[in-house]
């Protein structure tokens, strides 16, 4: 099925972009970007065109490898390492590297991973490098218990590590009830609980989770579950968690609809009260983002398919800066000025 692309109005919004692509001689995309030792770090999905058809599962995301980038501040030269870790090296994983995720703990980088293994089922794998830049080392299996597509790992103040992850439609969380699989589960009726995203302590030697993964709420200002209908708030992939001034912000995009949301929560575990959109659509088809601090600022780091002329698996990541208001909530950004 091939792509319907609007080269007009693609053009005319890449006109207006607030922000450009940080590299040019790659496709890059689902960017989680972390600071280390002052640098800024972004581990991003490599897109390529494998020529693989367009299909509702995401065939046509056939990526095979990592790139690590790192830049001195935002906006300065974004700089591409080179490969760090490949599909061929991951002893269980046969294809798909999608949006990945790296975390610190004690001097070793361990980046977090999902790939399709040989029978087509996702889960979440993790490498381990010296050095922020890998090159990583993949553990011989996946994850125990993992599922899914994009981890996000987040490290809170006492030193606990928790994974996140989930996405639904070609991502296969709508396949899960309980932590079990089943071909025959489906997305859950309009006016049911929207699917969760799932999250779960890490083990200290950040190779195993510690626990079984847990649902993560997301609920309405009334305190009810957002309804699987709801496509404008309801979770779809990407998720990413965040501390700002005390509170957890659990943001995630909404897959079909195209935004980036987010809700706030008194722990990691959430539950988390949905509070507004974090960015407007993008040019293509997904969004997925990070939220990092560096030196006493906020910034938003995420993609869009303005580079390829809108190609949805051919993205460029970019960054601007996000600004919270006085009580706390994110001021919607939008990528391309009226
Ligand atoms: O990059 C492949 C998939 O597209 C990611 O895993 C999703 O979050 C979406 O960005």
């Amino acid at each position: 099925m091939p792509e319907n692309i609007d080269k007009d109005r693609v053009q005319a919004l890449k006109e207006r972009a607030i922000s450009q692509p940080l590299l040019e001689h790659i496709y890059i995309a689902d960017p989680s970007a972390h600071v280390f030792d002052g640098r800024i770090y972004i581990y991003p999905s490599h897109d390529i065109e494998a020529g693989v058809p367009f299909n509702d599962d995401g065939a046509h995301f056939a990526m095979e490898d990592y790139h690590v980038v790192s830049m001195d501040h935002p906006g300065a030269e974004a700089v591409d390492h080179g490969v760090a870790l490949h599909v061929r090296d991951v002893p269980w994983a046969a294809r798909q590297m999608w949006a990945p995720d790296c975390a610190r703990k004690d001097d070793k980088y361990y980046l977090y991973f999902p790939a399709k293994r040989p029978d087509g089922i996702f889960q979440v794998g993790v490498a381990v490098s010296d050095t922020p830049t890998g090159p990583f080392t993949a553990q011989p299996q996946p994850i125990a218990g993992s599922y899914s597509i994009d981890p996000a790992v987040f490290g809170d103040d006492d030193g606990e590590f928790y994974l996140y992850f989930g996405g639904i439609w070609g991502g296969q969380l709508q396949k899960y009830r309980d932590n079990l699989y089943s071909p025959d589960h489906e997305e859950p009726a309009a006016h049911e609980t929207a699917l969760q995203p799932r999250v779960a302590r890490l083990r200290g030697d950040m190779l195993e989770l510690s626990e079984a993964p847990r649902a993560v709420r997301i609920l309405d200002a009334d305190g009810n579950e957002l309804l699987a209908g709801d496509h404008d708030r309801r979770f779809f992939e990407a998720p990413w968690l965040h501390k700002h001034d005390g509170k957890y912000y659990f943001s995630y995009s909404t897959g079909d609809t195209h935004l980036l949301c987010y809700a706030t929560g008194d722990s990691p575990y959430g539950p988390f009260t949905y509070q507004g959109q974090i960015m407007t659509p993008v040019i293509g088809w997904t969004t997925h983002h990070s939220i990092c601090e560096f030196e006493g600022r906020s910034y938003l780091f995420y993609h869009d398919s303005s580079l390829s002329g809108g190609v949805t698996h051919l993205r460029s990541v970019k960054v601007t800066e996000l600004h919270y208001d006085a009580d706390g909530k994110i001021v919607t950004i939008a990528p391309y000025r009226q």
